[in-house]
């Protein structure tokens, strides 16, 4: 993987180097699609700020960009008309900074499979599912606000932060609540929460700002 931009030693980073350096932990975490469904996902992983502190980020450095391998075979998704591949997702930095921010390794103690995001994926767990960003084989630090792929194709129903919120609809559907899959033949409806139950922790990151505006 590349890390590169405003870092101090960018570069091609072997996989099996940076995980000597990384603490890989379980995170169980609340997946939130935009799509308004979500599932409760035990991954794998090391936070995110940990691989930053390795390529050592500038002062300069305001945003991060992820741009993913492009495989569109191995991935069902990637075959929507109209998007512009690779697939490209951004954070601001305090956001990637953020100790719930992490790159997963694997999922259910088992190595990533290739359609959840092999060997390394993003994941953002206050964030719309789209955000976590699947086989990340590039990591820029930039001064200004990357492009993002849903953004890019409708910003005004994909906006740059995506997190979660009940109370800003998506223009053609409802967020205020979600079907939860798993754990039996019928996933259940449940109300969906401020910033996917993660408020405690992640709503300090946006004081100030119009949720709604900066959606
Ligand atoms: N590279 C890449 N990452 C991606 C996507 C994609 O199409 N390509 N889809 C996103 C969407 S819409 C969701 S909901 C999650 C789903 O992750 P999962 O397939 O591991 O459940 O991955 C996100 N990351
Ligand atoms: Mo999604």
């Amino acid at each position: 993987m590349t890390i590169d931009g405003l870092v101090e030693r960018p570069g091609s980073y072997d996989l099996t180097d940076i995980l000597a350096e990384m603490t890989v932990e379980e995170r169980i975490y609340r997946l939130r699609c935009v799509e308004a469904w979500s599932m409760v996902v035990p991954w794998n992983g090391f936070e995110l700020a940990d691989l930053l502190a390795m390529a050592g980020v500038k002062d300069d450095a305001r945003y991060v960009a992820f741009e993913t391998a492009l495989r569109p075979d191995e991935m069902p998704g990637t075959k929507y008309p109209g998007i512009d591949w690779p697939y490209v997702e951004g954070l601001r930095l305090d956001e990637a900074l953020h100790p719930l921010t992490i790159m997963a390794t694997g999922l259910y103690g088992k190595p990533l499979p290739n359609q959840n995001g092999a060997p390394l994926r993003l994941v953002v767990p206050w964030k719309y599912g789209y955000k976590s960003i699947k086989s990340v084989v590039r990591i820029t630090l930039t001064k200004d606000r990357p492009p993002t792929t849903w953004n890019r194709i409708s910003p005004r129903e994909y906006g740059f932060f995506s997190n979660v919120n009940p109370e800003v609809d998506h223009p053609r559907w409802s967020q205020a609540s979600e079907r939860r899959i798993g754990g039996g033949l019928f996933s259940r409806k449940v109300p969906t929460l401020m910033f996917n139950g993660y408020e405690d922790e992640v709503a300090a990151l946006y004081e100030g700002m119009d949720l709604a505006k900066h959606h």
